[in-house]
């Protein structure tokens, strides 16, 4: 039994050293080279798009903490088993740390941005992985014995040890002095892999563009937003408010570390079948007539009433003036654009090209991007949802087809083009409120990028629809608020609410998931009023 302890915990102890090791050699190489990283990354890339849907739906933002958790608990399993194998032979030990090579390197190398120095880090942490292993398995009392068998004609006698032979009975004169040396060997090894990870950790920081972002002052617009009409925010009390604040606007990606791009050394290629490729600066993007727009963003992956929609000031460059720079050639009708960390997203030229507001975004409500948000410079274009147009961090654009390449998710069997749906959601009352019977301000926000909001209606247990009271709106690309007064009578009550956008489409009350366009349905909430 003591055995097995000491063997899994040389076998902890060992990934530590691999891992902390690993993470200083990132440290020194730059960011990409993390092995649980790389891993994290390649198992986000290859899950089935029902896991992932499930994943935002039921972890929502702490989702990639619950991915890299489940990482960290079947490594640590796989590490105490390998230690109780490399008490029983070495080799199995050296076999299993291979194992856990092959898998880091592979992920490391696969990843779409990744360098070839990239595998250093995974290479040097696994053999001062395999050093500590050694060190420590031939301390435990196990790993004495086993060397005896691994070598043959070799046995670890007292004497070869240079003790007395005769004084102490054979089990003793293995497993005590043994024991004060794996302490020491552990205690020496967990110190190893907690200098690795720290050093690391502060080498890395050297990447963090969090200071850059804070010296960065935005020029003013060169054509500013209408003024946000006071009236778009409805004096309702739990209602979404009209600007979704930064620091609480939804965040997706696929991004496990977020990107760190110094607005130094970005740069935006833009190429394929164009007349002129482009190569513009962070300083050159700054320079063109900035642009102020209220735009909402929403995520395919947004169930009925969820939370994945936000609204927001942006400030940014025309994204068709830059395509009619570069000239886009006939036949192309996908802008396939790729992050800094190679995701990729690909646009209808048509709709950036239509005359809507189309941005190269840097600012956010009056700021530099925040560093989830895109920093320094994202993608954005009304009307589509995010995964079809909003490539944060984004550093190429390529002019093609939609028949010759597809983006992420399209890879994925998600729809080529992402058109957001015509959307309603009840804020207030929250679901299973208890309501005070009398009149109850039952109210939400509506939204139909680009098409913008005409009407919402609402009512109560199957009844008659009801107008709701629709707030003011400073264009057609953003959300709108809705409120309407519920008289509302002791019992419990279902609410429901649907929108009509500006085409004159009213929201589909049929029921369909997120996969492969969005899902659809009206919103409900239930309610007890007493
Ligand atoms: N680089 C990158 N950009 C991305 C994504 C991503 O995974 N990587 N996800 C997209 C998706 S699916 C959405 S819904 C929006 C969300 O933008 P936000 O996080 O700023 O709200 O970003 C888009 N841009
Ligand atoms: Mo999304």
């Amino acid at each position: 039994m003591a055995g097995l302890l000491t063997g899994a915990l040389a076998g902890l102890l060992a990934a530590a050293v691999a891992l902390g090791v690993a993470q200083f050699m990132a440290g020194i190489t730059g960011a990409g080279g993390e092995p649980v990283i790389a891993v994290g990354s390649a198992a986000i890339d290859l899950t089935p798009v029902p896991v992932k849907d499930f994943a935002i739906q039921h972890f929502g933002t702490h989702d990639k903490l619950v991915l890299l958790s489940g990482i960290v608990v079947v490594l640590a399993v796989f590490a105490a088993v390998t230690g109780v194998m490399a008490t029983r032979r070495r080799t199995y030990g050296l076999a299993g740390l291979a194992v856990f090579a092959a898998i880091g390197a592979a992920a490391v190398l696969t990843r779409p941005v990744a360098r070839p120095v990239d595998i250093a880090p995974t290479l040097v942490g696994v053999a001062a992985g395999a050093l500590a292993l050694m060190l420590l398995v031939g301390r435990t009392a196990l790993g004495r014995t086993a060397l005896g068998r691994t070598v043959p004609g070799r046995t670890a006698t007292a004497p070869e040890r240079g003790e007395a032979p005769v004084a102490q009975p054979a089990t003793q004169t293995v497993a005590r002095p043994g024991r004060r040396g794996f302490l020491l060997a552990a205690a020496g090894t967990a110190a190893v892999a907690a200098a690795g990870a720290g050093f690391g950790e502060l080498l890395l920081r050297r990447f963090n563009v969090s200071s850059a972002r804070a010296k960065l002052a935005l020029p003013a617009p060169a054509i500013s937003g209408p003024a946000t009409p006071a009236a778009a925010q409805l004096p309702v009390p739990g209602i979404s408010s009209f600007v979704t604040p930064n620091a609480s606007f939804y965040r997706v990606d696929t991004a496990l570390v977020l990107p760190q791009v110094s607005p130094d050394q970005w740069r935006l290629r833009v190429h394929g079948m164009v007349a002129r490729e482009l190569d513009i600066t962070f300083e050159e993007l700054l320079k063109r007539p900035l642009t102020e727009a209220d735009i909402t963003i929403s995520c395919v992956s947004n169930q009925v009433g969820g939370p994945y929609v936000g609204n927001a000031r942006w400030l940014g460059a025309s994204l068709a003036a830059l395509l009619r720079e570069a000239g886009v050639r006939r036949g192309a009708d996908q802008i396939l654009s790729t992050s800094a960390d190679g995701w990729t997203c690909g646009t209808p030229v048509e709709t950036v090209l239509d005359g809507r507001n189309a941005l190269l975004a840097v600012g956010m409500n009056g700021q530099p991007l925040p560093i989830a948000h895109g920093f320094p410079a994202r993608m954005l274009v009304p009307g589509l949802y995010g995964y079809a147009s909003a490539t944060k961090w984004v550093v190429d654009l390529e002019i093609t087809t939609f028949a010759a390449q597809r983006s992420y998710w399209a890879q994925r069997g998600y729809a080529v083009r992402g058109r957001i749906k015509t959307e309603s959601r009840i804020d207030v009352p929250r679901p299973l409120q208890q309501v005070k019977a009398g009149r109850t301000a039952v109210a939400g926000v509506a939204w139909a990028p680009h098409r913008g909001i005409d009407r919402v209606e609402v009512r109560a247990d199957n009844g008659a629809w009801h107008d709701a009271k629709l707030a003011a709106v400073p264009g057609l690309d953003t959300w709108r608020q809705w409120v309407w007064p519920w008289d509302a009578t002791p019992g419990l009550h279902q609410l429901e609410v649907r929108a009509t956008d500006g085409t004159g489409a009213t929201q589909s009350s049929r029921r369909v998931p997120i996969f492969p366009n969005g899902a659809t349905g009206w919103d409900s909430t239930t309610v007890t009023v007493t």
